[in-house]
């Protein structure tokens, strides 16, 4: 089979013969940090739908970038064509894991007969090269939302015909999953949602929605899955109001219906962001709810509106993720870079050059981390903010072993409480602005 990216080297560190421009200057994937190798901190993925899909199409303009990889897009070559790009390009960048929706690997058929035979026969040659090269899968997904027919939702649509293909879409995602040896299978609830209250029963579409995951749970388990489920929150867009709208919302949801044994989250900072929320907030919700798995490792813009899929380059931001995933100890998931060139950053080079920015920005980010974690002020501040709480009264309250009686008795006693010891929000930053640029 010949090179696709011909004119692309090995990319490497520039401490180990890397050279610019195509070269990490951060990421080091044997570097021991805070007793870890990098890749093991950065289990990195590769999107299959951005990076082999994706063309810069929106909506006021066609395709700026050539994808068909030399083979007439729509077909089984072409398929195939992204297979090979997609394994060269993994390799020649030493990212070990991709994530994939089952229409991200073969042109969809109008029978879903003709698009299961397409899936396995690309399954094949798939296996093949994990089996060459030792890649594999990180997480699966069904994609429930492109289709027409799931203009409803999938689980949460309206139609029972339509439940059905969805759950057939699951099913066979599932299979793909185990088959490429997959640690995760993601639900983003696409258009499980809902415009208006006057034609949709939100009770009845969210149980839908809880029934359709518990068979893929049960479907799972039965075939070997022993991986985590996940679900990836997202406020809006393409539905208005959206069931998984944070992390703290698909909590619940996990919580209410039992589902929270078998499911974590897959956060990623876009959503984050159109939340409401900084991504750091929603790491630290999934983690001390025992929910954190997998990231989705991008960037959105915070003067547009949408879903832009960056590569990460906010250092700031990467940092403060960073030290979320490892004070909590790393992710059983990994770092799927769900992110897209620009649309006028259309050729090869770019590709390459999105990913070692993503991969540079949270290597940078761990270090970083790291840093801040071994000077301790940080994590200092935070024990001795709530000391209070570790003696006398305090102490009772955290043990559980007073009343609201008892506490009342000692505000009378005290009259007026002392103003809390400053939260010092200033000198914190400035910390982290010394660790980050010295
Ligand atoms: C879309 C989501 C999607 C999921 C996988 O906004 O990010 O790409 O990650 O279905
Ligand atoms: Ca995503
Ligand atoms: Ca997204």
């Amino acid at each position: 089979m010949s090179e696709i990216f011909s004119g692309i080297p090995y990319i490497r560190n520039v401490n180990d013969g890397g050279t610019a421009p195509f070269a990490f200057r951060y990421y080091e994937p044997e570097r021991v940090v805070l007793g870890k190798k990098m890749k093991e901190h950065l289990p990195f993925a590769m999107a299959w739908w951005h990076n082999l899909g994706a063309a810069g199409t929106d909506m006021f303009g066609r395709d700026t970038a050539d994808k068909s990889f030399g083979r007439i897009k729509g077909t089984m070559a072409h398929a195939k064509a992204k297979v090979d790009a997609g394994f060269e390009f993994m390799q020649k960048l030493g990212v070990a894991y991709f994530c994939f929706h089952d229409v991200d690997l073969v042109p969809e058929a109008d029978d879903i007969n003709e698009t299961n035979r397409r899936l396995d026969e690309i399954a094949d040659y798939i296996e093949e090269k994990i089996a060459q090269t030792g890649i594999r899968c990180l997480w699966g997904t069904a994609n429930l939302f492109s289709n027409p027919c799931y203009m409803n939702g999938a689980g949460s649509t309206s139609s029972a015909q339509v439940y059905c293909f969805a759950a057939a879409q699951i099913k066979k995602a599932l299979d793909l999953t185990v088959r490429f040896g997959g640690r995760g299978y993601v639900f983003w609830g696409g258009r499980e949602g809902y415009e208006t209250l006057l034609n949709t029963d939100v009770k009845f579409e969210e149980e839908n929605v809880a029934r359709l995951m518990r068979m893929a749970v049960d479907y799972g388990r039965s075939i070997g899955f022993t991986g985590d489920f996940y679900i990836e929150p997202k406020p809006k867009e393409p539905m208005k109001h959206q069931y998984d709208f944070d992390a703290a919302t698909a909590i619940g949801f996990l919580r209410k219906y039992g589902l929270d044994k078998d499911f974590k989250l897959n956060i990623e900072a876009n959503h984050a962001t159109l939340a409401g929320h900084t991504f750091e907030h929603e790491l630290r919700v999934s983690a001390v709810n025992g929910m954190l798995g997998s990231i989705d490792a991008n960037q959105g813009d915070l003067l547009l509106g949408w879903d832009t899929d960056e590569f990460a380059w906010n250092v700031y931001d990467a940092t403060m993720c960073m030290l979320e995933v490892v004070r909590a100890g790393g992710l059983t998931g990994g770092f799927n870079f769900d992110a897209k060139n620009r649309r006028p950053s259309h050729t090869t080079e770019d590709m390459f050059h999105g990913y070692i920015l993503g991969m540079d920005t949270f290597a940078l980010g761990l270090l970083k981390a790291a840093a801040l974690i071994e000077d301790g002020r940080l994590d200092r501040f935070v024990r001795e903010r709530y000391a209070s709480f570790s003696v006398g009264i305090g102490r009772r309250i955290v043990e559980g072993k007073t009343t609201l009686t008892e506490l009342s008795a000692e505000a009378e006693r005290l009259g007026a409480p002392e103003l809390p010891a400053s939260g010092r929000q200033e000198y914190l930053r400035r910390i982290v602005n010394e660790i980050l640029f010295g």
